[in-house]
């Protein structure tokens, strides 16, 4: 029989203790590679290194590898290998945080509700992407029109999203005279507690006004800045970890060594001390949010989309280009950090410098597809949000608009040298539409700006912006991102 995590000789250490010591008190919605190698690592470090008994409950709710996953967890007792890939070699840790897994399709709804519903719940962690949400990027309010939410309106006791789950599992706590639970978002969403709580309670709202009001008393929903790189796990990532482990986990994830997490001390029901291995209890996470958002995000999906189109697979490849690097720098710097208002002592130079460090680690081989994907959901708080500061302060933002005219050239769904590749995005089919007509580049921004859900009312009606924007475009169109880039 083929060995596993479980049954084969590994090179790494087990877990000392079993699953019989874990209380899910977390239950985690989106079980994706982020996850896997930042909160749960977190959790399983504090059981390394103290009494805790804080074990997860993992859920994935969509289909495809979600589900395979989840069986694929399963299969091998819920542990599960990280590889940190560093300058100095790879790190191998064997994760046992993991108390339970469940999908709707193996286990069913009603068995993800009653996790939710169980007393002991005392956190729901998010690890579901922006899209998640359901809410508009630009607005930060519930979408009650999206597909998912309608379905949880017209039928909320077998519900498809994760807002109607938790929503579901309130209403169901409620009635059984239970104490609510913690919802903290790990996504890279502004505000991200804040846009949890708006779409909770948006919901909720529109299914029972009693049942918002009793969620505004008993659920919180606290702020965190979440970094960590972790690329999607390819099938040469899992064979190398093979190599170095001795037996194949299909489960396992690399990421880079660094990692941080910021979380506003804002818990309902209890929490973990993750504050015992390097997570920081904040009362105001919104700063550090905003600055790994604009500073970290806004260059990654500047070097993601124009890279792309340059012919860059990898955001390592990108930066070893001497202009893309200094335009990465210059970006952080010069337009990035003077939007940010950091308590004293921040080091915002130190922390570019870093960033451009960690961007280069090669091993990590982060694609930049995968980085330009769903941009419509990740523009705002990335680019948009800092070009307002700057149109209201009169201040400079050239690198701002080569990045939001290169995430419009690359919706187009056509690199520099004539290429096509698919633009992955909820609002794909928009973008192909707009791509469709015949028109002038002008008018192709004038569509794309008049998209409200990613630039709102006001950027398509400053008339600096939509030229700025527009001259950029045709740079792009005519000379190519390594040019415009160079150029800037
Ligand atoms: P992933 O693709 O590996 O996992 C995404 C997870 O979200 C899956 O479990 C999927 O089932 C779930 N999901 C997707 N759409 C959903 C929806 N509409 N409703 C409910 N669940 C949904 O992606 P990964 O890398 O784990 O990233 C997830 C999120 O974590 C990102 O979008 C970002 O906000 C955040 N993040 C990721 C980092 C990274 O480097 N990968 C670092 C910091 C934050
Ligand atoms: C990336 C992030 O995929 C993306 O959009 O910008 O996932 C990035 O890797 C993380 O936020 C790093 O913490």
């Amino acid at each position: 029989m083929e060995q596993n995590l479980v049954s084969g000789a590994v090179n790494a250490a087990r877990p000392s203790w079993d699953a019989s010591r874990l209380v899910p008190r977390i239950v985690h919605l989106g079980c994706g590679a982020f996850h896997r190698a930042h909160q749960a690592l977190y959790t399983h470090r504090l059981l390394s290194s103290s009494d805790s008994d804080w074990g997860i409950c993992e859920v994935s709710l969509m289909s495809g590898r979600g589900a395979q996953l989840i069986g694929d967890l399963n299969a091998q007792n819920r542990l599960y290998t990280v590889a940190e890939r560093g300058a100095g070699g790879t790190e191998l840790y064997i994760v046992g945080a993991v108390a339970e897994a469940l999908h709707p399709q193996s286990d069913g709804c009603q068995a993800i509700l009653e996790a939710l519903a169980r007393p002991e719940t005392a956190v729901v962690s998010l690890t579901i992407t922006e899209k998640g949400y359901c809410t508009g990027a630009a607005s930060g309010q519930l979408d009650l029109n999206t597909p998912l939410i309608q379905h949880d309106l017209a039928d909320p006791q077998q519900p498809q999203s994760a807002i109607g789950y938790l929503v579901e599992a309130l209403a169901i706590r409620r009635r059984r005279g239970l104490p609510g639970f913690t919802v903290l978002s790990c996504d890279n969403v502004r505000e991200n507690g804040h846009v949890a709580k708006a779409a909770v309670t948006g919901l909720a709202q529109a299914r029972d006004a009693e049942l918002a009001a009793w969620i505004a008393q008993h659920v919180t929903f606290p702020c965190t800045m979440v970094d960590r790189i972790v690329p999607a796990a390819t099938a040469e990532t899992l064979d190398e970890i093979a190599q170095q482990l001795g037996v194949y986990d299909p489960c396992a994830i690399a990421c880079e060594p660094f990692h941080q997490w910021v979380i506003e001390d804002n818990f309902v029901n209890g929490r973990p001390e993750w504050d015992r291995v390097g997570a920081q209890f904040v009362s105001d996470v919104v700063p550090f949010e905003l600055m790994k958002l604009r500073m970290l995000n806004g260059s990654h999906t500047f070097l993601a989309c124009l890279g792309y189109l340059a012919g860059y697979r990898t955001i390592a490849e990108t930066v070893s280009d001497p202009a893309f690097r200094r335009a990465a720098r210059s970006l952080m710097q010069d337009e990035q950090a003077p939007t940010l208002t950091m308590p004293p002592d921040t080091d915002l130079s130190g922390y570019a410098a870093r960033l451009i460090e960690r961007f280069s680690n090669p091993a990590l081989k982060h694609q930049t597809a995968q980085i330009a994907s769903d941009g419509s959901q990740k523009l705002p708080q990335r680019l948009l949000d800092p070009i307002r500061q700057h149109l209201r302060e009169g201040s400079d933002w050239r690198y701002l608009a080569l990045g939001v005219a290169g995430w419009m050239r690359y919706v187009g769904g056509v690199d520099d040298r004539g290429g096509h590749y698919a633009v992955v995005d909820p609002l794909a089919a928009t973008f192909a539409a707009i791509h469709q007509q015949p028109q002038t580049p002008a008018e192709r921004v004038r569509a794309l700006l008049d998209i409200g859900d990613i630039f709102g009312s006001d950027l398509p009606a400053h008339p600096h912006f939509v030229d700025a924007i527009t001259v950029v475009y045709c740079q792009l169109l005519n000379d190519g991102a390594a040019a415009a880039v160079a150029a800037r």
